[in-house]
C-alpha cells in the first residue's frame, strides 16, 4: 500500500505496530510541562490516581484496588490533566477582542488552546460579544428565566460525564424539585445502548467484571474499541491477562495499534524490549457486521454442542436463563451465507473465534462505541451477552460483560440519578427523604431535547459541562434549535463551540476542575466518582484554582437552587458548605451507598453491589437472563455508496482536540482525512491523496444535500465498502433522526456516504 501523501500540512506514514513505550512517556511529560509548568505539572502527575490524590479526568478505566504504582496513569490521562491545568486564561478582555462571529471561524483546537475560563460571561440578546457579569447577577438571571417558564418541562438540564457524584446528585435533586426529569446526558450519545441492552438481558445496565476478573480471564473478546488511545491503561490489564495465558480476540474494522503489541512504560522491558503481543486473533469485521458475526459465533457453539462436544453450560442455561429454545431455533436457521456476507468474515475466521471461546472456561466481552452507535446497537449488546450466557460466563470469576465507559464519571452520574428515565425506586426514595412531590413523567434524552427545542417546547437549556452543540449530530438541526431557546447556560472549564452556538441569551459559568483544590466554609472538600467497574473512590484537587472567581459545580447548583426554589426545605447552602452532607443524602437515597461518609473516610474506596456478579441474580422481567432473537441487519450498500464510522484520534478527548496528529494511525498535521480501502478509492475513480467532499445519505433526511468539504483520501487497511473519519469534524453528516432502536443513541458509526471530487464542485 503506498502511503506517500504529503499535501498541505498533512503527512501520512505507516500505522504503528506497537503502542505506548517511550513515545508515550515523552508525550505525557512534554504535555504537562508545556501546559502546566514543571512544578505544578510534576505535583499533578505524582497525585494522579493515587489514593489521596485526584481521579484522572480522562476516561473511566479503573485503578487497581488498594495498591497503586508510583505512576498510575497513561499518556492520555496526562494530556487531560495538562489540558485542565494549563496556565493560559480566557479573560473578559479576550471576549472583548474576539466577537462571536470571529470565534466561530476558529477551529475546535484553537478554541480549547485559549485556556481556562475564569469569570462568568453573558452574551446579551443580539450582542456580538460576551461581556463580564457578576455571579449574583448571572444566577439571579437564570433563576428568573426558569421561574418565568409555563412549566418546568420547558427547561432541559444536560450533564457531561466529568461531574462528581456529589455535584450530580445535588443537580438532579434540584432539577427534580424544580419539577422535571429533563436530564439528558452524554450517556445518551455513548453507552445508552449498553444500558438498555443489558437491562433487558441481565437486569443490570452496568458491567459485571472487576480488574481482577479481567486479569484472570481465559478469553477476552474486544468489540469495537480502541483502548490504545481511549483507555490506555486497559493495555496493562490485557498484558497481565496474556501473561496468565488468556487469548485475546479483536473484532474491529481497523487493526488498531494498541491491540497489536504493547510496550508497558512501567516496565524496563517495555522501554527497551519488544513488548507483549496482545491479540491472538484479529477479525476485520465490516462496520455494523457484529450482529451477523455474533450469530455466526453462537451458531458455531450450538452446532458443536449438538455434535456432542459439550460446549454449552447446560446447567446455567436451564437454571438461570429464559428463551433458549427460541434463540437456538433462530440461530440454527440463520444461514452461513447471510452471516458471512453481512459480517464480512469468513466461516473459517468465525470458526477460529469459536475455537478460542470453546477452549476458555472464563470469557469476558469488552466493548465501546463500535458497538453502541449503530441503528441495531442494542441487538449488538444483547447478542454479545447471549454469547456469554451460552457458556455460563456471567456471575463467575474471570467472566462477564465489560462495557468500557467513556467519561471519568459517566457511570457515577447515572448511579446518582442523572437520567431522563429514572426508576420508580429512585423517585420514591427521593420523595421519601426530601419530602417533595417528584415528577414521574419521563423527560427528554439528548436527541429529544433538540427536537423539543425545535418545536419550542424547551426554552431554557442548562449544561453541566460538555460541548452539547459539537458532540451532537447534525448541526443544521442543533444550531437553529438552540437559537430558538430564550437562554442557554454552559457550566464549563474550557472554551468550546457550545459557547458560540447558543440561545438568544447565553451565559458561561466557569467551574473548578477535578485537579483544583475545592475550599468551602467547612474546609477543603473531597468528591467521589465511580469508575467503569463500579468502584467508588475519592478525588482531592491538588492545585490552586485557575482563578479566584471560579465556583465549584456544587456551589453553582446550590446557589441556583436556593434562588429558584426559595420555599424548598432542602438546605442547599449547608450542602454547599460541607459536601459530607450531600453524601449523607446519597446514603439515604441511592442503594449501595449506605454509610457513605464513613466508608470513604476509612477505606478511600469501595465496590458497589452488582446482583449479577455477586449472586447470579437477574432482575429482569422474567427474573432470568434473557436470550433475545435478533435479525441480521443488511450491511450491503448500492454501488457508489460507502459506510463511514466517525472515530477518535489519539490526540483528542471527545470534542477537545489537542493536536492534529494521530500517531498510531500514522497521521500528522491534519484531521480532515477519510480513511478508505485503496481498491474502493480506485474503483470510484479517485486517487490516493485526492481531496474530496463527503455527502451523506439517509432515506428520511429533510436536507437535500448534507455535505462536508475538503477531506483527503488516505488508503488504509479497512474492509471494502467501509471508511472512517474523525469526530466531531464529520458530525454534520449524521442526521438527527439516524439513531439506534430503543436507546435513541445517534448512529455515529453507521453513516452512508458518497464522495465527490472537491475540484469539480468548486
Ligand atoms: N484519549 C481519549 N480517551 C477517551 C476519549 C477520547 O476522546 N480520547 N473519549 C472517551 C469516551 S466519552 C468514550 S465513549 C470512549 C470511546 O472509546 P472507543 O469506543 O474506543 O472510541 P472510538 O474512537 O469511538 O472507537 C471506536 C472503535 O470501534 C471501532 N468500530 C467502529 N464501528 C464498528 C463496528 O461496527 N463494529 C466493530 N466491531 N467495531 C467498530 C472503530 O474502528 C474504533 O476502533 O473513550 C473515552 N476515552
Ligand atoms: N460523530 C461522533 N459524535 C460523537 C461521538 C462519536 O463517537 N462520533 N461520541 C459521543 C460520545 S461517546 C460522547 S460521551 C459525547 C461527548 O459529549 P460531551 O461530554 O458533551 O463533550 P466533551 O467534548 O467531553 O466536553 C468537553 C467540554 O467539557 C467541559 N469540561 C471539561 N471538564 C469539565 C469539568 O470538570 N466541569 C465542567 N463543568 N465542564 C468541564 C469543557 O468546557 C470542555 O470543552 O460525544 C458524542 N459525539
Ligand atoms: S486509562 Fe483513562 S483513567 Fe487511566 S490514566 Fe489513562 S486516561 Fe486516565
Ligand atoms: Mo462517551
Amino acid at each position: 500500500m503506498s502511503n506517500k501523501i504529503d499535501i498541505k500540512h498533512l503527512e501520512v506514514g505507516k500505522p504503528k505496530e506497537w503502542a505506548a513505550g517511550v513515545p508515550a512517556v515523552l508525550s505525557a511529560f512534554g504535555n504537562i510541562v508545556n501546559k502546566a509548568g514543571v512544578v505544578e505539572g510534576g505535583k499533578l502527575l505524582s497525585q494522579l490516581n493515587q489514593i489521596k490524590g485526584f481521579d484522572c479526568p480522562g476516561c473511566a478505566w479503573p485503578d487497581p484496588l488498594a495498591k497503586r504504582a508510583t505512576f498510575e496513569f497513561c499518556e492520555n490521562g496526562a494530556k487531560a490533566v495538562a489540558d485542565e491545568a494549563t496556565t493560559e486564561r480566557v479573560t473578559a478582555d479576550f471576549f472583548a477582542r474576539n466577537s462571536i462571529a470571529q470565534l466561530k471561524q476558529q477551529s475546535d483546537r484553537w478554541l480549547n488552546e485559549q485556556g481556562r475560563l475564569v469569570e462568568p460571561m453573558i452574551l446579551n440578546p443580539g450582542a456580538s460579544h460576551y461581556v463580564a457579569i457578576s455571579w449574583d447577577k448571572a444566577l439571579d438571571l437564570i433563576a428568573k428565566q426558569l421561574q418565568e417558564l409555563d412549566s418546568a418541562n420547558q427547561a432541559a438540564f444536560y450533564t457531561s460525564g466529568r461531574t462528581s457524584n456529589e455535584a450530580a446528585f445535588l443537580y438532579q435533586l434540584f432539577v427534580r424539585q424544580f419539577g422535571t426529569n429533563n436530564l439528558p446526558d452524554c450517556s445518551n450519545m455513548c453507552h445508552e445502548s449498553s444500558g438498555v441492552g443489558l437491562g433487558e438481558t441481565i437486569g443490570v445496565g452496568k458491567g459485571t467484571v472487576s480488574l481482577e476478573d479481567l486479569e484472570q480471564a481465559e478469553a477476552i473478546f474486544i468489540f469495537g474499541q480502541n483502548p490504545g488511545s481511549n483507555h490506555p491503561r486497559m493495555l496493562s490489564s490485557l498484558q497481565a491477562a496474556k501473561r496468565q495465558g488468556a487469548k485475546i480476540v479483536a473484532i474491529n474494522p481497523l487493526d488498531e495499534t494498541g491491540l497489536k503489541r504493547f510496550k508497558n512504560p512501567q516496565e524496563v522491558s517495555g522501554v527497551i524490549g519488544q513488548g507483549t503481543a496482545l491479540r491472538d486473533l484479529y477479525l476485520p469485521i465490516k462496520i455494523n457486521g457484529d450482529v451477523a458475526f455474533l450469530k455466526g459465533l453462537c451458531k458455531e457453539l450450538i452446532e458443536r454442542d449438538e455434535q456432542g462436544q459439550g460446549v454449552l453450560d447446560k446447567h446455567f442455561i436451564e437454571q438461570y436463563c429464559y428463551g433458549y429454545e427460541a434463540f437456538k431455533h433462530d440461530i440454527l436457521s440463520t444461514s452461513w451465507l447471510d452471516i458471512e456476507q453481512h459480517s464480512g468474515l469468513s466461516r473459517r475466521q468465525i470458526h477460529q473465534a469459536a475455537d478460542i471461546a470453546c477452549q476458555s472456561h472464563k470469557t469476558i466481552c469488552c466493548w465501546a462505541m463500535g458497538m453502541t452507535q449503530h441503528k441495531n446497537a442494542v441487538a449488538n449488546i444483547q447478542l454479545m451477552t447471549n454469547f456469554l450466557m451460552l457458556q455460563g460466563n456471567l456471575g463467575k470469576a474471570g467472566a462477564g460483560v465489560c462495557p468500557v465507559r467513556g467519561h471519568s464519571n459517566v457511570q457515577g452520574d447515572r448511579t446518582m440519578g442523572i437520567w431522563e428515565k429514572p426508576s420508580a425506586s429512585l423517585l420514591d426514595a427521593l420523595e421519601a427523604h426530601y419530602q417533595f412531590t417528584v415528577p414521574r413523567e419521563h423527560g427528554f434524552d439528548a436527541v429529544e431535547t433538540v427536537r423539543a427545542m425545535q418545536e419550542g417546547k424547551v426554552k431554557v437549556f442548562f449544561a453541566m459541562g460538555g460541548n452539547f452543540y459539537r458532540a451532537m449530530p447534525d448541526h443544521s438541526a442543533t444550531e437553529p434549535a438552540l437559537a430558538q431557546c430564550k437562554l442557554s447556560v454552559q457550566v464549563s472549564t474550557k472554551l468550546n463551540r457550545s459557547h458560540l452556538y447558543t440561545g438568544k441569551m447565553a451565559l458561561i459559568l466557569p467551574a473548578l476542575g477535578r485537579t483544583e483544590i475545592d475550599r468551602q466554609h467547612s474546609g477543603i472538600q473531597t468528591v467521589t466518582v465511580e469508575n467503569s467497574m463500579g468502584v467508588v473512590q475519592t478525588s482531592h484537587g491538588k492545585i490552586p484554582p485557575a482563578s479566584s472567581k471560579l465556583k465549584s459545580e456544587i456551589t453553582i447548583v446550590a446557589e441556583l437552587a436556593r434562588r429558584v426554589l426559595p420555599h424548598s426545605k432542602v438546605d442547599w447552602l449547608a450542602m454547599r458548605d460541607d459536601y459530607r452532607l450531600i453524601r449523607d443524602g446519597i446514603a439515604k437515597v441511592i442503594s449501595g451507598f449506605e454509610n457513605f461518609n464513613q466508608r470513604i473516610e476509612q477505606l478511600g474506596e469501595f465496590v458497589l453491589p452488582n446482583a449479577v456478579r455477586d449472586k447470579r441474580q437477574f432482575n429482569t422481567s422474567t427474573q432470568k437472563a434473557n436470550f433475545v432473537v435478533h435479525a441480521i441487519n443488511d450491511t450491503q450498500l448500492p454501488a457508489g455508496q460507502l459506510l463511514m464510522m466517525t472515530i477518535r484520534s489519539h490526540d483528542q478527548f471527545n470534542t477537545t482536540v489537542y493536536t492534529d496528529n494521530d500517531r498510531y494511525r500514522g497521521i500528522h498535521g491534519s484531521r480532515k482525512v477519510l480513511f478508505a480501502n485503496e481498491e474502493d478509492i480506485a474503483e470510484l475513480g479517485f486517487k490516493v491523496g485526492e481531496e474530496v467532499n463527503i455527502q451523506s445519505h439517509w432515506p428520511n433526511d429533510v436536507l437535500t444535500v448534507r455535505q462536508v468539504r475538503g477531506f483527503t483520501l488516505v488508503p488504509y487497511n479497512i474492509p471494502r465498502g467501509n471508511t472512517a473519519a474523525y469526530y466531531p469534524e464529520t458530525n454534520d453528516l449524521i442526521p438527527l433522526g439516524s439513531v439506534a432502536d430503543k436507546s435513541n443513541t445517534p448512529a455515529y458509526k453507521s453513516v452512508v456516504i458518497s464522495l465527490q471530487s472537491s475540484q469539480k464542485v468548486k
